[in-house]
């Protein structure tokens, strides 16, 4: 029973999120995802349409998603691999690098992002075909 861990804001889902949960999945049985608190999102600077809880709605229906827990700041992560008993810690390659201190605890694995899409597009190309 490997279980996989993945964090993200996961706003206004699309492929290229599909992408990476479902690659995600594939290196285990049980897929959690950290989805980022609006508060979280402030840390980070992102400005999210849809709200936590609809984010986390929407990601709790996704086939390859097990279980979804709140990402309220950086440094949860090592606490919620020893609590969650995480196997595999799984990040688009935006992030390659960034996490390798998590070696000591699980593996690392940082997966290609899907090119051409993300939130920000999406909401830019809205905005220009107004
Ligand atoms: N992603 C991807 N391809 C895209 C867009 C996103 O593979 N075209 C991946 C990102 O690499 C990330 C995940 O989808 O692994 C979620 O992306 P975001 O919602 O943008 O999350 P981010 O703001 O990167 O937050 O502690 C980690 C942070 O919470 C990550």
């Amino acid at each position: 029973m490997k279980r996989v861990i993945t964090y993200g804001t996961f706003d206004l889902i699309h492929h290229g999120h599909i992408n990476i949960l479902r690659r995600a999945k594939e290196y285990g049985d049980y897929l959690i995802v950290g989805v980022s608190t609006d508060e979280f999102n402030a840390i980070k600077g992102k400005n999210a349409y849809y709200p936590y809880e609809e984010r986390k709605l929407i990601l709790e229906a996704i086939r390859y998603v097990d279980e979804v827990i709140p990402e309220s700041d950086w440094g949860q992560k090592v606490k919620d691999i020893k609590d969650y008993n995480v196997d595999i810690f799984v990040m688009g390659s935006d992030w390659e690098g960034k996490f390798d201190e998590l070696a000591e605890h699980c593996e690392v694995v940082y997966l290609p992002r899907t090119e051409g899409i993300s939130s920000s597009k999406i909401k830019e190309d809205l905005k220009d075909n107004e």
